[in-house]
């Protein structure tokens, strides 16, 4: 029997501008699931029979990114998980970052996913980072700190801008302002959705 394609739209911009929150309403909307690469690798960070506990914990807190076969192996885990359940559709949110990531991907999963689009959310850096600090209280993020997030958007627009631009060229990146409220932010993604979806 040949397997079934799942489709993927992978999510991108900067610290804060949404990503984890917009995939939280898409999913509530449409048969989606969300996965989250940096979710994946805190969990993984906090699994004490992780043997790459380490090497994710140093990228984070150092706001760089982490080697791909790790995030990789991890969202196809899921993928399967998920696939066997019977939902083909992902949201896979905060990935590919960097040339690592997209090559990486490419090797071993471009084949069996098909893409659908990339979703980039557009916003200002200094909307960015204020929405990351005043989550920060909570978030039990160790990397909602000024200082880490000023690494976190240097390393996006070094190693992400041109993955953006990467997938550009090929004409398979919808943008939205993500500088708007998050209900108007939904309303342009919903409509994005529908018109590719339906
Ligand atoms: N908020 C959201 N939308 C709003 C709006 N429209 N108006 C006002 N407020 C809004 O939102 C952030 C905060 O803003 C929340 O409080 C929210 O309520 C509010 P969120 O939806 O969480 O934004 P998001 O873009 O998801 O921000 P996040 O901080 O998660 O982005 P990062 O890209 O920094 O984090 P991620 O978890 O993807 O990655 C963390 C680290 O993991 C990376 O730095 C890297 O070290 C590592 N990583 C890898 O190495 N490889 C990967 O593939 C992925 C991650
Ligand atoms: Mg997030």
């Amino acid at each position: 029997t040949t397997a079934r394609k799942p489709n993927a739209i992978f999510i991108l911009g900067k610290p804060g501008s949404g990503k984890g929150t917009q995939s939280c309403n898409v999913v509530q909307h449409f048969k989606f699931a969300h996965l989250s690469a940096g979710d994946l690798l805190r969990d993984e960070m906090k699994n004490e029979a992780s043997e790459h506990r380490d090497i994710i914990k140093k990228n984070i807190d150092a706001g760089t990114i982490v080697p791909v076969e790790i995030t990789c192996a991890l969202l196809k885990r899921r993928m399967d998980e998920i696939c066997s359940k019977g939902t083909w559709n992902f949201l896979i949110d905060g990935f590919p970052r960097n040339w690592n990531n997209v090559h990486g991907w490419e090797a071993a999963m471009s084949e069996s996913v098909n893409l659908v689009f990339v979703l980039y959310l557009d916003a200002p850096e200094d909307v960015c980072i204020e929405r990351c600090l005043l989550r920060s209280d909570g978030s039990g993020r160790t990397d909602d700190n000024l200082s880490c997030l000023k690494k976190r958007i240097s390393t996006f627009t070094n190693d992400t801008i041109p993955i953006v631009n990467y997938y550009k060229e090929k004409g398979v990146v919808k943008s939205v302002d993500a500088s708007k409220s998050p209900e108007q932010v939904f309303n342009d993604i919903r409509d994005l959705l529908t018109n590719t979806l339906m």
